[in-house]
């Protein structure tokens, strides 16, 4: 059957999953370039063809059918196909110019999604720097003064990185260099992404090629949206992270898969998850909204499930986050969310 949006057979996706599947590049590259060569667009095999099928390898990993290897190798499979796509044929010199920077946050590496918009941008004849993943605010300032580009294009997928993505956003205010924020990280219809301040929000490549043809936003003159008490009761939770972490550890009885004694090698896994619920929680207060942290819980539990640990676990966890914040009002109220939101029927939530 062929999708009438956009042309792509199921046959065709099935034979690209099992390349995925596979590991198999060469056999993912050929297959992509005949479809570009038999008449699809570039975009469309990019947009329509590889991204959902990324975001597919992602569930798999989180429902434990899949492991972090497999993962890894599906996705250099997808940036093969990307860089050979690139090259199919040059970009439209016809088309609006425009000098775009697209880079990802600090702490950012999922990199596929803006090296797919680079690639649509380029195809569609705007001048286009990736930075790369993980790009810290020195970086972007180099690149700001020395290509001056007109936009900066920023990535953000996981929420958890949004106070890290404002120190972009505050670079590109101080240079009035207008920012079009996108991903899954700036949240339902980009919300987190107006609360930063972005100039442009657009939920995928096409809408964002769109956006800059029908003009540029004009250069940055406004101010940060994030409250002053936000912004310190996080800078307070960044202070706070190891004596929070190691005070989270105490708490949780031995045995619990969150949690366990420094002989069990699932320390690690617990610290690091336990990292990134307490990096959530910061984020979600940083932006004034509980759903980072529970949409984190709601991660976490399928993480747990799909692994044979109890998510029960996850109860006595925000227990102990309730009380060593209990002299934090504002960080309570997202822990108190958190709690209600796991009282609530499973499933429910966006993790
Ligand atoms: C591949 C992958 C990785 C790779 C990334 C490799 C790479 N070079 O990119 C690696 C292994 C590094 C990784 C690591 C992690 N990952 Co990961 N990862 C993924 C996966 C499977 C695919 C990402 C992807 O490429 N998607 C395809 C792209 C094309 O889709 P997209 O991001 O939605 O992008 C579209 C739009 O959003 C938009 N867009 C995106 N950016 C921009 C920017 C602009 C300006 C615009 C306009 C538009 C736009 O355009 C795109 C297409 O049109 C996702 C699953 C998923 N659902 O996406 C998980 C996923 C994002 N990862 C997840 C997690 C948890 C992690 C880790 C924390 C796991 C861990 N504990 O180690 C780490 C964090 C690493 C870090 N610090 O960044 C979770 C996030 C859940 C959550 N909300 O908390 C996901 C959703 C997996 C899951 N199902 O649970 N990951």
């Amino acid at each position: 059957m062929t999708d009438a949006v956009t042309g792509i057979t199921d046959e065709v996706r099935a034979a690209f999953d099992h390349h995925l599947t596979e590991a198999d590049d060469e056999a993912a590259v050929a297959l992509t370039v005949r479809l570009v060569e038999e008449g699809l667009s570039e975009e469309e095999v990019l947009l329509d063809l590889v991204a959902p099928a990324q975001i597919a390898v992602g569930s798999r990993w989180a429902a434990g059918e899949w492991t972090v290897a497999q993962e890894h190798a599906a996705t250099h499979v997808s940036q093969q196909v990307v860089t050979a796509i690139a090259a199919v044929r040059p970009p439209d010199g016809n088309a609006p110019t425009g000098d775009i920077a697209v880079a990802c946050s600090d702490g950012e590496w999922h990199t596929l999604a803006p090296r797919i918009l680079s690639e649509v941008l380029r195809l569609r004849g705007f001048q286009v720097r990736f930075l790369g993943g993980h790009v810290p605010p020195a970086r972007l300032i180099s690149d700001l003064h020395s290509n001056g580009p007109d936009v900066v294009a920023l990535s953000c997928t996981l929420p958890v990185r949004l106070p890290l993505a404002d120190r972009l956003f505050e670079v590109c205010r101080t240079a009035g260099v207008p920012v079009l924020a996108g991903g899954p990280g700036f949240g339902p219809a980009g919300m987190w992404a107006r609360t930063l301040g972005a100039d442009l929000y657009a939920p995928d490549a096409r809408s964002a090629a769109e956006l800059l043809r029908t003009g540029w936003p004009p250069r940055r003159t406004g101010r940060p949206s994030v409250d002053d008490r936000s912004a310190e009761t996080y800078a307070w939770l960044v202070q706070q992270r190891p004596a929070l972490l190691r005070g989270l550890l105490e708490r949780l009885p031995h045995g619990l898969a969150l949690a366990a004694d420094p002989a069990d090698p699932q320390l690690d896994a617990t610290v690091e998850q336990l990292g990134y619920l307490t990096d959530s929680l910061a984020a979600g207060v940083f932006v004034d909204d509980p759903r980072i942290f529970t949409d984190c819980l709601g991660f976490i539990r399928g993480y747990c499930s799909a692994r044979c640990s109890s998510p029960d676990h996850l109860d006595t966890v925000v227990a102990a986050y309730a009380s060593l914040l209990h002299d934090s009002p504002r960080t309570l109220a997202h822990v108190v969310a958190g709690q209600k939101w796991l009282a609530g029927p499973p499933g429910d939530g966006s993790g």
